[in-house]
């Protein structure tokens, strides 16, 4: 039995997670409650595979680490204990899968019913089992994000439900953390940061976290922001709307971005680019991470590292410079793109000369 000195009360151990972290830089007063899963302080690897191609000095940010197992937690966390502050008793969400599990997974924590309208047919199978393991009411709507997203709006406007899309700007706070961390990591910003563009709502967060440590005097220069969306689902660089988005990456399949303006802010004021990639390039980008680097993020997660490999190859970079890719989601959540874009494995007998012959080993050599 424990005297008690070794190990200190549940409720006294070190909190962590991006609202203890960034406390004084969130919209926390101290009657919000922290609804938390340990989100944020994720990895951030040099890449000297990918560096080597690019010609610059290439930094993934992992954020398939955090508990849900993308980058939609350091946001939900804060939307979500604000629900919870203001006596929400549900909340809603139109998502492509990150979303919905992020919000079913904190909704679950905090005690709040949890809502996910998705896309038809179109989400990735560890998004589903994710959303359904928390609990959450699911319904699937007929058409794309974008339908969903505006039946969000209608029902948040005339019911009493919490929307934790982006549009909910505590969602975006949180989300800063993100930059935040890039900067106390480097002690500097990198020279670009890189990243897939959907809603919109990450680039925006991202640039927003940039000026704030910036304008607090916490970091000198501000990076040069890049943004990717796929070729099929690329409104941003088109310039206007697609009705029907179509991309590998379901993730970012999204035709009418929430924070398309500021998300053109980011890019404008950093001076940087939003451009697109094909469904081919993410795939190629994606499995180069894959072989390369060893690390299994999901395709839009690619999308960013396919867009500084296109620019690459026009000699966009100097040595010396500097990119932070954020790999906003990890792989497993769409095990079955992995699957069908691998090379499929072979099955022998339980022979083993069989198999060494199989490898090439060769008779000589046993
Ligand atoms: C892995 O979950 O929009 O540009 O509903 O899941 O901030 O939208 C997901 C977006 C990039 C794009 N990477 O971020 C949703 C959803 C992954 C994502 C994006 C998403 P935003």
């Amino acid at each position: 039995m424990s005297d008690g000195s070794s190990m200190p009360e549940l409720s006294q151990r070190t909190p962590q997670g991006v609202l203890w972290a960034y406390e004084n830089w969130l919209p926390l007063t101290k009657d919000t409650p922290r609804i938390s899963l340990g989100e944020g302080n994720t990895p951030l690897i040099p890449a000297p595979g990918l560096s080597r191609k690019v010609g610059a000095e290439v930094y993934l940010k992992l954020e398939g680490a955090n508990p849900t197992a993308s980058f939609k937690d350091r946001g939900m966390t804060m939307a979500v204990s604000k629900a919870r502050e203001q006596g929400a008793e549900a909340v809603i969400c139109a998502s492509t899968g990150n979303t919905a599990a992020s919000a079913a997974a904190y909704a679950s924590r905090a005690g709040l019913e949890c809502i996910v309208l998705l896309p038809e047919g179109k989400v990735a199978l560890g998004k589903l089992a994710s959303v359904a393991h928390c609990g959450a009411r699911v319904v699937t709507i007929q058409g794309n994000f974008d339908e969903a997203l505006e039946i969000v709006r209608f029902l948040t406007g005339k019911y009493p439900v919490q929307g934790v899309n982006s549009i909910n700007p505590y969602r975006i706070e949180g989300q800063t953390t993100g930059a935040f961390e890039i900067v106390d990591a480097l002690g500097a910003a990198p020279t670009y940061q890189a990243m897939p563009v959907g809603n919109a709502g990450n680039i925006s967060a991202y640039w927003r976290g940039y000026k704030t440590y910036h304008q607090a005097g916490r970091l000198k220069g501000l990076p040069i922001m890049l943004g990717f969306q796929a070729a099929g689902a690329a409104p941003i660089v088109t310039g206007k709307p697609v009705p029907h988005p179509e991309t590998v990456a379901s993730a970012i399949r999204i035709g009418r971005p929430a924070s398309w303006q500021t998300a053109v802010q980011a890019r404008d004021e950093s001076g940087g680019i939003i451009d697109m990639v094909t469904d081919e390039e993410i795939i190629a980008a994606y499995q180069l991470l894959g072989t390369l680097e060893g690390v299994f993020c999901e395709p839009a997660s690619a999308a960013g590292v396919a867009g500084i490999l296109k620019l690459a190859r026009g000699g966009f970079f100097k040595a010396g410079d500097s990119v932070v890719c954020i790999l906003t989601g990890h792989g497993l959540k769409d095990p079955e793109t992995a699957i069908s874009v691998a090379a499929q494995p072979v099955t022998l007998p339980a022979d083993g000369q069989v198999v060494a012959d199989y490898l090439g080993y060769g008779q000589n050599r046993s």
